[in-house]
């Protein structure tokens, strides 16, 4: 009964989504502001792996996945984040299209808990277009570390909407919101949204009622123990983004991360490199034992084994010391500083800031970097990245590409002078001799 692993189904995404609502008795629809924490609730529901991260626009299209509550069965639908339904980009496009013609059965709207206001602005507009609507109070674990109480009771009233707490990385408090969305899905509980009255149709009167409400609701529910709650915070992002040192900051920790992982890759490497030789060299004795003949040792053991070996013990030590640390600037919120601090260098090679963080993550691995360019909004600079990003070296073509261009201007200085041919394959032996040469083959 009510969530558990064998209630929930791990392979529904990109299936077709009329087929699979016909399957289930219920729609949910997860919307809300970016960086809220909808697909970490996803994933925490139905046991799939969208990605989540913290900055704002990892979700880029729909993904659909499944939950079993007592005899029901829930489709879900992560949807892109969404500041507003007057949509931007493609995202937001997609977002929007679904919220107002998707016909869900519910649609909760994740908010977060540190920036209520801003994000009721959304929950009103939805309100205009779906009366099925549950509020999701998320990152309440951020709001009592910055002092920040909600009197949830007082904001179901203010909104006529259930409204529901929720920590979404800490999935025992979940409970509440699956239970919520069974009650407003079977017509146990009801949703009755108190709706602004704009005082005319212009735009401009519309956003501003939408405002100004959401800031006199904010006044009644929201306490504030500490009136500069979000002081630090917005200290460190000065000095993070700064002119003087933001970029000194950003080349000091990328400089510390390459630096762990190429020297920290040298011991498992040579770990994995030394188990392998030792493997073969048993598989040696057996084919000889055996008197295979030599064309198919060197087939098996020189030509296939050898290479897959060697891959793994070369590409797989830099990539498990990369990625986490990569994910630890990823969920620290340093990543979209860094797009930020680069936007100007970008722009002038008629990009975007956006492709430094995929250009980071193509340093791990390239297939990362070019599927990672779906977060940039314009068609055009999408295209650039998914090109370019393939010319950032990955962990796994590094030594490849040392060995080459020590080929190549070894060459050129070899026409010279014998010595500095020398100097240069010593210079390039000693940076990266844990890293190739203890790589005994
Ligand atoms: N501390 C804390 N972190 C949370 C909570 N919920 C989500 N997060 C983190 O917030 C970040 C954003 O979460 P996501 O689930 O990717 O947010 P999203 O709303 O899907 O974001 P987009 O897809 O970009 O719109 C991640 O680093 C999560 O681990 C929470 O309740 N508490
Ligand atoms: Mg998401």
């Amino acid at each position: 009964m009510g969530l558990t692993s064998n209630s929930t189904s791990t392979n529904l995404l990109n299936e077709d989504l009329e087929k699979l609502q016909k399957n289930c008795d219920f729609t949910v629809a997860f919307a809300g502001n970016p960086n809220v924490g909808k697909s970490t609730i996803f994933n925490n529901l139905t046991g799939l792996h969208q990605h989540t991260g913290n900055w704002p626009g990892k979700t880029v299209s729909n993904a659909n996945g499944m939950f079993k509550y007592i005899d029901k069965s829930f489709l879900l639908i992560d949807l892109p984040g969404t500041y507003s339904l007057m949509s931007n980009s493609e995202e937001e496009e997609i977002a929007k299209n679904y919220i107002c013609s998707g016909n869900p059965d519910v649609t909760v709207i994740v908010v977060d808990s540190t920036c209520l206001e801003r994000n009721l602005n959304l929950v009103f507009q939805i309100m205009q277009i779906t009366k099925n609507i549950i509020v999701c109070v998320n990152l309440l674990d951020e709001a009592s570390k910055k002092g920040i109480d909600i009197d949830l009771n007082k904001l179901e009233k203010q909104l006529g909407v259930p409204v529901v707490g929720t920590t979404a990385r800490d999935e025992s408090t979940l409970t509440n919101l699956t239970k919520c969305i069974f009650d407003v899905c079977t017509k146990q509980k009801e949703c009755n949204p108190n709706l602004i009255t704009y005082p005319d149709n212009e735009k401009d009167s519309i956003i501003y009622s939408i405002m100004q409400k959401s800031e006199e609701i904010v006044n009644k529910v929201c306490t504030f123990k500490n009136s500069d709650y979000n002081l630090k915070n917005k200290k460190i992002d000065k000095l993070l983004t700064s002119k003087s040192f933001g970029i000194p900051i950003m080349l000091t920790f990328l400089g510390i991360i390459f630096w762990i992982t190429i020297i920290g890759a040298n011991y498992p490497s040579t770990l994995l490199s030394n188990f392998f030789n030792y493997i073969q060299n048993h598989l040696l004795n057996l084919f000889s034992t055996l008197h295979i003949p030599i064309f198919i040792t060197e087939l098996l053991i020189n030509g296939i084994y050898k290479t897959v070996t060697w891959v793994v013990a070369v590409m797989l030590p830099p990539m498990a010391i990369f990625f986490p640390l990569f994910t630890f600037l990823e969920d620290i919120g340093y990543l979209p500083r860094i797009a930020f601090n680069l936007d100007n260098y970008f722009k002038k090679a008629c990009t975007t800031g956006k492709q430094a963080l995929t250009m980071c993550m193509g340093f791990g691995c390239n297939a990362a970097g070019v599927v990672g360019s779906k977060i940039i909004d314009s068609p055009r600079e999408k295209i650039i990245s998914m090109v370019t990003n393939a010319f950032v070296p990955c962990n796994g073509r590094f030594p490849l590409l040392i060995t080459i261009a020590t080929i190549f201007i070894g060459n050129y200085f070899s026409r010279f002078n014998f010595n500095n041919y020398f100097y240069l394959m010593c210079f390039t032996y000693c940076c990266f001799r844990n890293h190739i040469n203890t790589i005994n083959f």
